[in-house]
């Protein structure tokens, strides 16, 4: 992961978040690991043993490392459960485990899909370079077009929302203070089970990872059916971390690593079908009615 600028005022509201009586003390969500040795690996799934989190993957030559052949790798249970046979994958392997070589950081690897989205993560670049000192898209504005990862390893694009109001938010999973992302993960759950009570038919919640590298479809799958979320219109989204980067920006997300903690300021933002920006609040703070009585019903 690259350094992220140093950004005080992020650093000290998080700080001061930590700190504040009745949340549980921050800990480091990613202490630095000693430098375990580990090769770019690519390969298709032959066999999933979800009990044994063990993945057989026929997989191509590792350079300076082994050539090709088909063989077994221990996984996370997030990723022994989102695997299936057939799936071609992109991964980082660490073969010197003891207990035997290991895949981590597993994502589709599908062409026409990377495709899609680094011609959208392109366009977001230039969007983002071209707007310059108005980056930050405030309430009145439209929605940035953008391309990402939901959960389930599928290609979602801010586009195919057209015509649907969205519930936006950024989180990361193994944010460990109760009172930030865990907060609105239940503030947007909140939101899904109000706004279908109360009539809103085109509701899609998106949910934006801050910690893309970690953070995978199958993490944040793991997550999302750890709450019992409803995954019908709740998708969580990752992708590339320069992509990830401009979606800061331009809808004013400070967010950076400092002693492997992740240091952040949450927004949720609602938009209208037409791809309008059309409320937005910062923190936790916030009541579910506050959005769902700004919803269109019906
Ligand atoms: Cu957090």
């Amino acid at each position: 992961m690259q350094a992220l600028p140093f950004r005080p005022a992020a650093l000290l509201a998080a700080l001061l978040l930590a700190a504040l009586p009745g949340c549980r003390r921050a800990t480091p969500a990613a202490a630095p690991a000693p430098a375990e040795k580990h090769y770019p690996l690519t390969g298709e799934v032959v066999q999933v043993d979800a009990t044994r989190k063990i993945l057989r993957v026929r997989h191509e030559a590792v350079a300076d490392y082994m050539p090709a052949m088909t063989m077994e790798f221990s996984v996370s249970a997030a990723d022994a459960a989102a695997a299936q046979a057939g799936q071609r994958i992109r991964a980082q392997l660490y073969p010197d485990d003891p207990r035997g070589p290991r895949l981590e950081k597993i994502w589709p690897l599908d062409p026409v899909a990377e495709a899609a989205v680094a011609a959208a993560m392109d366009a977001l670049r230039q969007d983002t370079a071209m707007r310059g000192r108005q980056t930050y898209r405030e309430v009145g504005e439209s929605l940035p077009d953008f391309a990402l990862y939901d959960q389930e390893g599928q290609v979602v694009s801010a586009a195919r929302f057209r015509g649907k109001q969205i519930l936006l938010n950024f989180i990361y999973t193994r944010c460990p203070i109760v009172t930030m992302c865990p907060a609105a993960t239940a503030n947007m759950m909140a939101v899904q089970r109000q706004a279908l009570a109360a009539g809103v038919t085109n509701l899609q919640l998106l949910s934006i990872t801050l910690d893309p590298e970690y953070d995978t479809p199958a993490v944040l799958k793991a997550y999302a059916q750890a709450r019992g979320i409803d995954p019908a219109n709740f998708a969580f989204l990752t992708g590339p971390e320069r992509e990830i980067r401009d979606l800061f920006a331009q809808f004013g997300i400070d967010a950076e690593f400092k002693n492997g903690l992740l240091s952040h300021n949450l927004a949720t933002l609602l938009v209208d079908p037409n791809g309008k920006i059309i409320w937005r609040v910062d923190g936790t703070q916030w009541k579910p009615e506050e959005f769902v009585s700004r919803m269109k019903k019906g």
